[in-house]
């Protein structure tokens, strides 16, 4: 887009070191709950994340706010076509594997940015079409896709694939002139290659009911009813000085579709309005239970591609902006995601109940929840895990799985068996919560799970 290359040029990168040695990092604790974005977001069962530049993790005043306030990431350039396979068929993943390494040593989700995109394609794409291209393409969701299998908690399969303006279609590219199947022929390759990773398509000037959102959303009801693998749709939300009033209706209709919804880019414009749509958007997302996570795009406001737009949460020595209070008021006064309800009520209650019941009930020390998404022949489940009321400093989650059904990949925990009765097992950076706290581990099948339940027991 015209006006972000203009912003870009504009962006400064002038940091001042007032923040210098002798920080400390706080990690994920429950002393921070509340206090913290990463806190505040994870009680409620969702993620806050910032986009990350991988040469800034150098920077210390830089690593000490993300570290402290994000619970998630996602690389600001490096997991684009251009820079994971600079050649064709020769692909680095230097960049990319950096900042997984960071996520994974502080406890942080990575969101994997963009497997196909009609920009920052390397040039050998750029200059393909027809056969030659669909066959790049889809070799190279392949290829990255399954380089970060297991480690990434949704990838931007696809990004910006639809026009501006009120046509409600595609957008011209080289990648949409391979037919307009591209897109699922990139899902069902991506699934194939992860299917841990929840896939999502992920676009901009989507931030209310509006022409181009409804093309997104018909391609999403058409998916759901084909059966093409798609899990999410991002709402980058690079906002102006107004948000549209319908922005969280629109988040909702997606959602009634049946998939997930993450604000995936957020940043403001600068001005009287930019603290109150900042809590306008997170009070969106935490009024609709499937918003699951919000990113910001940057850290501080000399970090971000939109420049003297100030449109971050942290100015440019690392202090809070009023914009930040009201998102971190907005997830604390917000609803946690529901846990799913029970499949199978009873519906006969038990005639004679027991006459003497315990005195002493168990101490609930955890509790865990599991989302299934299925296909014929397989499953991946996603589990969340909320410690009880005394916190835990480990966990560890039984199923019962189904005869014929057998755990094949795990992440986010330890699996012992792999068939009848499987248990997980925290692994060293997720088993410590703080009271209500809540963490997500899954893993990969072959066979049905349907009707499987999770017993959660604390240490
Ligand atoms: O922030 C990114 C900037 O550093 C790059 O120069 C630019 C290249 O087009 O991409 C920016 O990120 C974009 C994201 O990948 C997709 N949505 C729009 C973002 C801002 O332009």
């Amino acid at each position: 887009m015209k006006h972000r290359r203009v912003l870009r040029a504009a962006v400064t990168v002038a940091v001042t070191g007032a923040l210098a040695a002798g920080m400390t990092m706080a990690l994920t604790t429950s002393a921070n709950a509340g206090t913290t974005l990463r806190a505040s977001a994870a009680e409620k069962g969702r993620y806050f994340g910032a986009a990350v530049a991988t040469g800034k993790l150098s920077t210390s005043a830089y690593v000490t706010v993300l570290n402290r306030e994000f619970n998630s990431v996602v690389a600001e350039n490096e997991m684009k076509w251009d820079a994971t396979e600079p050649q064709q068929g020769q692909f680095r993943y230097t960049g990319g594997d950096r900042l997984v390494s960071h996520a994974q040593a502080n406890g942080m989700s990575v969101r994997g940015h963009a497997l196909l995109w009609y920009q920052q394609q390397p040039g050998w794409a750029q200059n393909m079409s027809g056969s030659t291209l669909r066959s790049a393409m889809i070799n190279h969701v392949t290829q990255v896709a399954t380089h970060f299998r297991g480690k990434i908690h949704s990838w931007d399969v696809v990004n910006e694939a639809f026009a501006d303006g009120g046509s409600g279609g595609r957008r011209d590219s080289n990648l949409q002139r391979t037919g307009n199947d591209w897109i699922e022929a990139a899902f069902r390759a991506a699934r194939a290659a992860d299917p841990g990773a929840k896939l999502c398509y992920n676009d901009y000037n989507t931030d209310g009911i509006n022409a181009k959102s409804t093309g997104i959303y018909n391609m999403v009801r058409d998916f759901k009813s084909r059966g093409v693998p798609i899990d999410c749709v991002g709402f980058q939300s690079h906002l102006g000085t107004s948000l549209a009033s319908d922005y969280q209706a629109n988040l909702q209709r997606f959602a009634d579709l049946g998939v997930d919804v993450q604000i995936t880019e957020l940043d403001v414009m600068t001005g009287g309005n930019q603290a109150n749509i900042y809590g306008a958007v997170t009070r969106a997302c935490m009024n609709v239970s499937r918003c699951t996570g919000i990113t910001v795009w940057g850290v501080r406001d000399c970090d971000s591609w939109r420049g003297s737009d100030n449109a971050l949460l942290f100015d440019c020595n690392g202090n809070k902006k009023a914009a930040y209070t009201n998102v971190l008021n907005a997830l604390n006064a917000g609803p946690g995601i529901p846990t799913d309800p029970p499949t199978d009520p009873p519906t006969d209650p038990p005639t004679d109940p027991p006459t003497d019941p315990p005195t002493d009930p168990p101490t609930v020390g955890c509790s865990a929840s599991v989302s299934l998404n299925s296909w014929t022949g397989g499953f991946v489940a996603s589990v969340k895990v909320t410690a009880g009321s005394a916190g835990t400093s480990g966990w560890n989650v039984g199923f019962t799985l189904p005869s014929g059904a057998s755990v094949t990949n795990t992440w986010s925990a330890t699996a012992s068996g792999s068939t009848g009765t499987v248990r997980f097992a925290n692994v060293n950076y997720n088993g410590r919560l703080g009271a209500g706290q809540v963490t997500e581990f899954g893993f990969q099948g072959t066979g049905s799970a349907s009707g499987v339940t999770p017993t959660c027991t604390a240490s």
